[in-house]
């Protein structure tokens, strides 16, 4: 234990020595990622794994004169070891740039590294308001649980929803859902009756299931991570619950793309809000999803591949626009304020905030071209994150 202390001690303090230009090689880029490989989050690593190769093998490896290296660190979403790996990957290999993080503990560990050692971090998957400002050198490629939670807000009780039980995972991005959904409803009319909130490991929805089922409310809103919501679906159904009249609404994670087609036909007409979905109708959307899924097979790219391909754009671009001079400070500068395409639709980084603004929308679970996918009915343009307007 000591020696561990003392280890990270030792780290830690060489982090700060770093200065920007003591890069070693001149004509290499590195990028770090950090993502959860193994564990109950890993098929949000594997997600961004494919979309980040795949936007490299679209744009090449090497960019202002200098050759992308990618080193990719498993954390299986447990926050010491990332704090560990971003460490390592800032002292040792000297990485120009961190990215990566499958839940909001892991970005939050590595925040105090990259404002030390003035790396930018890009943040391409969790999605807690508040990461942004846990360092100045954080760019958000991701989105925020209150942009998609506001929206649910205004959706639900246009549609006659006015009673609800919301049930989240019970850590930051679940907190953010079910604050901001529960706020908004209220403020049209609606109301939260009971707030349930279940353990992120290895959670058994049964008896929050069965409590909501006795609340009989209209709607069951719900957020669970990216890998999770098939298990919430399958016992929704099989409490029968839909059929007790119970509606089932929730940010785009409950119904997430990585796992949408084999949640089965019950989950026909379930309605969420995202700022991403595979069945998004544009054409880079469909340019990316083709790619991606030819890439590889039997795998549809969901919100977190997104969140990894645009983060790729934003790294690739700001070394472009800092002509691949300058450190970290250079890099971040050319993050903020970039504005482009995203097969998800308009986007750009807030210069001030560094988060992303961009389309939330709503969706239907339907049948199409003989699969299940959100398909978007209704768009609230240029969605800033409510959790920063103080
Ligand atoms: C987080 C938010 C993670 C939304 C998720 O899936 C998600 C997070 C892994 O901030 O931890 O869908």
């Amino acid at each position: 234990m000591k020696k561990r202390i003392l280890l990270s001690a030792m780290l830690a303090g060489a982090a700060l020595a770093i200065s920007p230009s003591s890069y070693a090689q001149d004509n290499v880029f590195k990028i770090g990622l950090i993502l959860p490989m193994t564990g109950q989050q890993a098929s949000t690593g594997k997600q961004i794994e494919a979309a980040v190769r795949l936007y490299m093998a679209q744009n090449g490896n090497t960019v202002a004169g200098k050759k992308i290296e990618l080193i990719i660190k498993d954390d299986a979403a447990t926050p010491d070891v990332t704090k560990r790996l971003a460490q390592e990957l800032v002292v040792n290999d000297k990485v120009n740039v961190l990215g990566g993080f499958g839940v909001t503990p892991a970005a939050l560990a590595a925040a105090p590294i990259a404002t030390q050692s003035k790396t930018p971090l890009v943040v391409m998957a969790a999605a807690t308001s508040s990461i942004t400002q846990a360092s100045p050198y954080i760019v958000r490629t991701s989105f925020t649980l209150p942009q998609a939670a506001v929206a649910m807000g205004d959706w639900a009780a246009k549609n006659d929803i006015k009673k609800v039980v919301t049930l989240v995972s019970d850590y930051g991005p679940g907190f953010d859902a079910e604050k901001y959904f529960k706020d908004r409803l209220a403020f049209n009319g609606g109301q939260v009756v009971e707030s349930l909130r279940v353990p992120l490991r290895n959670p058994d929805f049964a008896p929050f299931l069965q409590k909501v089922r006795d609340l009989k409310p209209d709607a069951l809103f719900v957020f669970v991570p990216s890998g999770a919501g098939a298990a919430v679906m399958k016992q929704f159904l099989e409490r029968g619950m839909d059929k007790a009249g119970i509606r089932l609404i929730g940010t785009g994670d409950l119904t997430d793309d990585d796992q949408l087609n084999d949640m089965g036909d019950g989950a026909l007409g379930v309605v969420t809000s995202h700022h991403y979905s595979a069945a998004h109708p544009s054409a880079v959307n469909k340019k990316f999803v083709e790619a991606f899924e030819k890439a590889n097979k039997g795998m549809r790219p969901n919100f977190m591949a997104v969140g990894g391909y645009d983060g790729m754009r934003v790294i690739y671009e700001a070394l472009k626009a800092s002509k691949g001079n300058g450190g970290g400070d250079a890099l971040l500068a050319a993050m903020k304020g970039q504005i482009f395409e995203s097969p998800r639709g308009p986007m750009f980084i807030d210069a001030q905030t560094r988060d992303v603004v961009h389309n939330i929308y709503i969706r239907k679970v339907q049948k199409q071209n003989g699969g299940l996918y959100n398909v978007e009915f209704d768009t609230i343009k240029d969605v800033k994150d409510p959790g920063k307007a103080k």
